[in-house]
């Protein structure tokens, strides 16, 4: 329907009119700088993820694998203790997802030396993350699931991950229903920030994120990306994780190389529309398209024409 694309550009408009711009880093509480575009590397210490349940649960593994990343040149290292797989995530405890990743977290602050973010919706576990030195909150629910999240956000100024999402864990894939999925997403995330802010989270801190495969299908998935520069024109970074997602299996192909260029493609092009973050699997694949992209379009100082 041409409906919803006269809405997509009004939207885009508004955050224009309002002077949105988005900055080219992200600066946290404690000085340290994410240039943008980023590259997120995915630590997940779960037995059940999508792409990499059960490789990381041993501590040392977990460990190695987040040096693995920085050393590749990730920007950052996102660890999470709970899986989101689309189909039958199952709710763990808050002392399970606890016990997975204290060690990692523990370990990590005294190796790592790129920012950490915790992918959690708990406050209980994100508290326990931020004192261990990890200075983003990653929260799928956007600050929605426990309300302590959000002062817990803004007393310890970390930043922020926004995302959007609808239903929970185990059955998110069946409120995939939209009049204007790119509407819908744009005026969600643009509200959730705003709450943040009002909360107390530093504008200059918070992401956003239409969360590809929560509560989408592979028609949805494809509609935001496109429209990337929508979500963009809201003014907050924008993170995109495309990476091993099951629309990408879908429609590049399921096996590992053909995952790894279907996530490439999205990465690049994700990176050409404006996303400041891409959250990967494979930090140096990432690192390489994400430098490629950004000299490109001109994100990248050290190639812009003229410089
Ligand atoms: N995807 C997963 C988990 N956490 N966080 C953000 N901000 N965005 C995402 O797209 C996202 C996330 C699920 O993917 P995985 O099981 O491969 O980690």
């Amino acid at each position: 329907m041409r409906r919803s694309r006269i809405k997509t550009k009004s939207s885009s408009d508004r955050g224009l009119r309002e002077g949105a711009s988005q900055s080219s880093y992200l600066k946290l509480y404690d000085g340290r700088v994410i240039k943008f575009p980023a590259v997120m590397g995915v630590l997940n210490v779960t037995p059940d993820s999508f792409s990499d349940g059960g490789r990381y649960l041993d501590a040392d593994r977990a460990v190695e694998h987040a040096l693995a990343m920085e050393a590749a040149g990730a920007d950052l290292i996102d660890v999470g203790g709970e899986s989101s797989r689309p189909a039958g995530a199952s709710e763990v405890p808050v002392e399970v997802e606890l016990a997975r990743v204290s060690p990692v977290l523990a370990r990590l602050s005294k190796r790592l030396r790129v920012p950490i973010s915790i992918d959690t919706r708990r406050a209980e576990v994100a508290r326990v993350a931020l004192e261990s030195g990890a200075a983003i909150i990653n929260d799928i629910t956007a600050l929605e699931h426990d309300c302590e999240m959000a002062p817990l956000a803004a007393r310890t100024r970390c930043a922020v991950v926004l995302m959007h999402m609808r239903g929970g864990l185990a059955n998110h894939i069946e409120f995939a229903r939209y009049r204007d999925v790119v509407r819908e997403v744009v005026e969600y995330l643009e509200a959730r920030a705003r709450f943040a802010a009002a909360a107390g989270v530093s504008r200059s801190r918070i992401i956003i994120d239409p969360g590809l495969g929560f509560a989408k299908t592979a028609q949805h998935n494809l509609k935001l990306l496109a429209a990337l520069p929508d979500l963009c024109a809201l003014g907050y970074p924008v993170l995109v994780g495309a990476s091993h997602k099951s629309f990408v299996a879908r429609i590049a192909g399921a096996g590992e190389r053909e995952l790894e260029f279907g996530t490439a493609a999205a990465n690049a092009l994700a990176v050409a529309a404006g996303a400041s973050i891409v959250r990967v699997h494979d930090a140096g694949a990432a690192v390489a398209v994400v430098a490629m992209a950004a000299a490109m379009t001109g994100r990248d100082r050290r190639f812009r024409r003229n410089a």
